[in-house]
């Protein structure tokens, strides 16, 4: 077995992301470069690093966007391997095909898999095949109004469409009769091509109150490959996760097997390597269908973390070296109950984001709380990226006593100075319904309405 060094990683990536990658680098002895944008230049992740170079302007399409300058830059300071965090370029076959021209690990799978899964038809498909459930749909785009007539005579109503190129909600249109589809059809197509520059779209039957449950996987270059249970993402308003949590309260131990189970048969059959994650809809009945595979880290894998020991970084850069798991799927046990609140610079019943100086800053602290952010007082919050300033994960023996810790570290943690959803979380926290566990996608819609 050949193992890859990796003695230096460059981090194409910015904020909390970028910071938490470098914790796992520093504790295995691994050199970190930064890139930023002339934005950043204040930025912690800049800080942090050993070296940093900046890649270009503000703008994220002239900078963290940008692959000639990053590949510029990890050649220049001679990286083994690149961290593309998430979002950016993390899920850019382009950018892992050059890397790898390059000589530059991709810490991540092949392009070839990331390709594939960017094609939500091809995902599909090849899910199916792999013996993945799927919900009743079209195995291929839909050209015309006659296919999807016929797609829908097969399937019913209500049904969905969605982009092929899309993914995470975009340009999605919910049909419930058959005078509707032929419009819909064609306003799904028009927005796909203006949204991804391709116009195809698939159609799926529609599930009315699903839950969102994605399971976490690692996969070394081996064929080895386990899995690290589930998160639940219910908790969404527009196709934005506001909190997750790890175990889902709906999904019992057998059901959890038998995810896993269905998740890891199909990295095994595709090749897939490094951590990946599976999205599910779960229906009421407790059916469980594919959405999406993510080929990233994800922002919400602490709670992941939190409740299996596991650093999903380090296994990431593990297997990058080209090394063998170090578990098998035995010894992954859930322990506890652990619950993310992303905390954006945002006004908390509107959304608006608040972009500003932060002139107060205290991050909670006490057993089973962890904060992944790349804020501190002063600091100025920038406009051009994404409004997420830190992630605040609590871990407890229940799932009772986690919300318990989560809404006082709720209210230990000041932010002054610009506009948070610190206080919508903590109203969550306080939501019967909530509590109860029982709830569907529709969750922030009722929350509202029931003010
Ligand atoms: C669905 C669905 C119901 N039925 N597909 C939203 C994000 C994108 N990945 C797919 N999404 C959905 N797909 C079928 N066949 C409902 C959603 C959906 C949703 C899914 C997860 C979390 C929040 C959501 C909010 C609205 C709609």
């Amino acid at each position: 077995m050949s193992i890859r060094q990796i003695n230096k990683v460059l981090i194409a990536n910015r904020g909390e992301i970028a910071c938490r990658i470098m914790w796992t680098c520093k504790e295995m002895g691994i050199k970190t470069v930064a890139v930023y944008s002339e934005a950043d230049r204040d930025a912690l992740h800049v800080r942090f690093a050993d070296e940093a170079i900046c890649i270009g302007k503000a703008s994220s399409a002239e900078s963290y966007l940008n692959i000639p300058s990053i590949i510029s830059a990890a050649e220049i300071t001679n990286v083994d391997a690149i961290h593309p965090g998430y979002g950016f370029l993390a899920e850019s076959e382009i950018f892992a095909s050059i890397a790898g021209d390059c000589n530059i690990k991709f810490i991540g799978p092949r392009p070839e898999i990331i390709k594939m899964m960017g094609d939500k038809v091809e995902a599909r498909r090849t899910m199916q095949a792999a013996g993945v459930p799927i919900l009743p749909g079209s195995p291929d785009p839909i050209a015309n109004t006659e296919e999807a007539l016929k797609t829908a005579k097969e399937i019913g109503f209500p049904l969905i469409i969605k982009a092929a190129a899309g993914g995470g909600g975009r340009g999605m249109r919910i049909v419930r009769k058959k005078e509707e589809l032929e419009n819909q059809l064609e306003t799904a197509q028009q927005e796909a091509l203006a949204a991804f520059k391709d116009g195809s779209v698939y159609i799926e039957r529609y599930i009315e109150r699903p839950r969102h449950i994605e399971i976490q996987v690692l996969a070394d270059e081996h064929g080895n490959c386990i899995h690290l249970g589930e998160r639940e993402c219910t908790i969404q308003r527009r196709h934005q996760k506001l909190l997750e949590e790890a175990p889902s309260p709906a999904i019992s131990q057998e059901l959890r097997e038998e995810m896993g189970r269905v998740a890891v048969k199909a990295c095994r059959e595709i090749g897939y390597s490094n951590a990946g994650t599976f999205e599910f809809l779960l229906d009421e009945d407790d059916s469980f269908y594919f959405m999406e595979m993510n080929t990233r880290v994800q922002v919400e894998h602490p709670v992941t973390e939190m409740v299996t020991l596991a650093d999903i970084v380090f296994n990431q850069i593990r297997i990058a070296k080209g090394e063998e798991l170090r578990y098998a799927q035995e010894d992954v046990q859930i322990v506890g109950h652990a619950i993310e609140c992303r905390i954006n610079a945002e006004d908390p019943v509107t959304f608006v984001p608040s972009p500003g100086r932060i002139t107060a800053f205290n991050i909670p602290g006490g057993p089973g709380v962890r904060v992944d952010t790349a804020v501190y007082p002063d600091y100025v919050v920038p406009p051009y990226y994404d409004s997420m300033i830190a992630k605040l994960i609590v871990h407890a023996r229940t799932r009772e006593a986690a919300i318990r810790r989560m809404r006082r570290a709720l209210e230990m943690m000041v932010v002054e100075g610009i506009k948070t959803t610190i206080p919508l979380h903590i109203r969550i926290m306080e939501d019967e319904r909530f509590q109860s566990g029982k709830f569907s996608t529709k969750f922030m819609e009722e929350f509202n309405d029931g003010r």
